[in-house]
C-alpha cells in the first residue's frame, strides 16, 4: 500500500501487541518505525521473521515490509505520533498482592522525551494501573512546560490468535489527559479501525481495560469452581455446562487448567492493588483461578499413585490453544513441577525447544506414556486418530475434548 498519511509514527515496544500493531499501521498507508530495546527482536524484524506465533500475521507482515512503509531500529527517531507498547508486568510485595510495575512505560516514555515537538501526541496501549496517563503527563511536562504535549490513554484490546481481525474491526476507547489530547487520539484511530471509537477521560479509559479482564477472570473463576465442585459429586461439568447454557440468560465460560497469559492472570491484580478493599469479589475469583491449577496438578498426583514409575504425556504448555506464548501459563507451571518427580513426556507443536522441559512429538510421546495429561486444546489434539489411541490409555482431559 502506497502511503495515505502524513504524520509518522513510532510504535516503542515489539511484543505481541506493538509488533502487530506496526504492521497493521504500516498496511494502513502510514509511515512507521517499530522500536524495540532488544537487538534481537530487531534483527529478527529487520529479517522479516515475526518472533511471535499468530495466524494470518506472516502474509500481513510480508505485505508492509513490501510497502516500504515499516522499518526498524533499537532508538526513536522523530515522529508526530508515539504509541507505547510495553510491557507491565507487576512484582510480588509483602501483603501478597501483587502491584504493577511501570518502569519500562517510564524508561520508554524518557526515550522519546529528547525527540518531542511541539504538538505531538503520545498514545499508551499497554495495561496501566490507574492514574498512570496523568503521572506520565507529569513526567514529560517536568522540564517541557514550554511544549504542547497531547497524551491519551488508549488500551490494546485484541484476542491472542484472532489479531489482525481484531485490530481491524474493535471497538476502540481513548481517554486523553485533556479534551485536545482525546479528540486528537480519536481522530487518528478512526483513520485506522473500523470498529468506532469511544472518547472518555484518561482515568475512565485506563479503568475500562483492567475490568474487561476482571469481569472475565470472574466468570472463568465460577467455571473453575464449578468444575471442582462437579468431580467431587460425579458430575460431568462439561455436559451440565452445556446443558445450563441452553437458558437464553446463561452463558457459563469453560473450566481449564487455569487461567493464563499475560492480561486476565495479571490486570485483575492492579485493579486489586488500587483499593483492596473494594475489589473482595475479583480478589476471591484470582485466588479461585490459582487454585484451579494446584487442584489439577494433584489430581494427576492422585491418579498416578499406584504407577511404581509412572510415565506422563503432557499435551500442552501454551497459556491457550494454538499460540506459542507460554506468560504465566499454568499447564507450564504444572509440567515444571510433575518434572521435579517424575518422567514426563511433554508435546508442545507450536515451540521447538523450551529451556526446563524436553519435548517430544506427540506419537511418541503417547507411545511412550502410561497415562496422558490433556492440558491445552491444541488443534494437533483434537484429530479422531489421536483420539484412538487414547482409548487404550489412563486419560486426564482438563479441556473438555475427549
Ligand atoms: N479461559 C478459560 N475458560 C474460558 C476462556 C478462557 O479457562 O472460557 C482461559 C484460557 O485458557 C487462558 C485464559 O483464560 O488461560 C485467558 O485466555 P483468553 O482467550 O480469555 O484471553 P487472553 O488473555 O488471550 O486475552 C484477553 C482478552 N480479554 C477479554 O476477552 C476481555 C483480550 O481481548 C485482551 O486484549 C487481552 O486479554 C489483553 O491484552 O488484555
Amino acid at each position: 500500500m502506497s502511503k495515505n498519511f502524513e504524520k509518522k509514527i513510532a510504535v516503542i515496544g515489539l511484543g505481541y501487541i506493538g509488533l502487530p500493531t506496526s504492521i497493521f499501521l504500516a498496511n494502513s498507508g502510514y509511515e512507521v518505525i517499530g522500536v524495540d530495546i532488544n537487538e534481537k527482536v530487531i534483527q529478527s524484524c529487520k529479517d522479516g521473521k515475526l518472533h511471535i506465533v499468530e495466524p494470518g500475521l506472516q502474509e500481513y507482515f510480508d505485505e508492509a515490509l513490501k510497502s516500504k512503509n515499516l522499518s526498524f531500529s533499537l532508538n526513536p527517531e522523530e515522529s508526530e505520533i508515539y504509541i507505547i507498547c510495553v510491557p507491565t508486568p507487576f512484582k510480588e510485595n509483602e501483603s501478597n498482592i501483587p502491584e504493577p510495575d511501570i518502569s519500562f512505560l517510564e524508561s520508554a516514555v524518557s526515550s522519546i522525551k529528547p525527540k518531542l515537538k511541539n504538538n505531538d501526541l503520545i498514545i499508551i496501549e499497554s495495561t496501566s494501573p490507574i492514574g498512570t496517563t496523568k503521572h506520565i503527563e507529569k513526567i514529560l511536562l517536568k522540564d517541557m512546560a514550554s511544549k504542547k504535549i497531547h497524551i491519551a490513554y488508549c488500551p490494546e484490546r485484541v484476542l491472542p490468535g484472532n489479531i489482525i481481525e481484531e485490530l481491524i474491526h474493535n471497538d476502540r476507547i481513548v481517554g486523553g489527559i485533556d479534551n485536545e489530547s482525546t479528540k486528537l487520539a480519536k481522530e487518528f484511530y478512526e483513520t485506522v479501525v473500523l470498529g468506532s471509537v469511544y472518547g472518555t477521560d484518561s482515568t475512565t479509559a485506563e479503568t475500562s481495560k483492567l475490568v474487561e479482564n476482571g469481569f472475565r477472570d470472574l466468570n472463568i473463576a465460577f467455571a473453575n469452581e464449578l468444575s471442582i465442585f462437579c468431580d467431587t459429586k460425579g458430575i460431568n461439568p462439561y455436559e451440565l455446562i452445556e446443558l445450563a447454557n441452553k437458558h437464553p440468560r446463561v452463558n457459563i465460560m469453560k473450566p481449564g487448567i487455569g487461567v493464563g497469559g499475560h492480561c486476565i492472570a495479571v490486570d485483575p491484580w492492579f485493579l486489586i492493588s488500587s483499593d483492596p478493599n473494594k475489589t473482595k469479589l475479583s480478589r476471591l475469583s484470582r485466588e479461585i483461578n490459582i487454585q484451579k491449577s494446584n487442584w489439577a496438578l494433584q489430581k494427576i498426583v492422585d491418579n498416578i499413585i499406584d504407577f511404581n514409575k509412572p510415565k506422563i504425556a503432557f499435551l500442552g504448555l501454551a497459556y491457550k490453544p494454538d499460540i506459542n506464548d507460554l506468560r504465566e501459563s499454568p499447564s507450564e507451571y504444572i509440567a515444571l513441577e510433575l518434572n521435579r518427580k517424575y518422567e514426563i513426556f511433554c508435546v508442545e507443536p507450536n515451540i521447538d525447544n523450551h529451556h526446563n522441559l524436553k519435548l517430544y512429538n506427540l506419537d511418541d510421546a503417547l507411545e511412550k506414556a502410561d497415562i496422558v495429561v490433556i492440558s491445552v486444546a491444541h488443534k494437533e489434539f483434537l484429530n479422531e486418530d489421536i483420539k484412538k489411541k487414547l482409548l487404550a490409555k489412563r486419560v486426564l482431559d482438563f479441556c473438555g475434548i475427549i
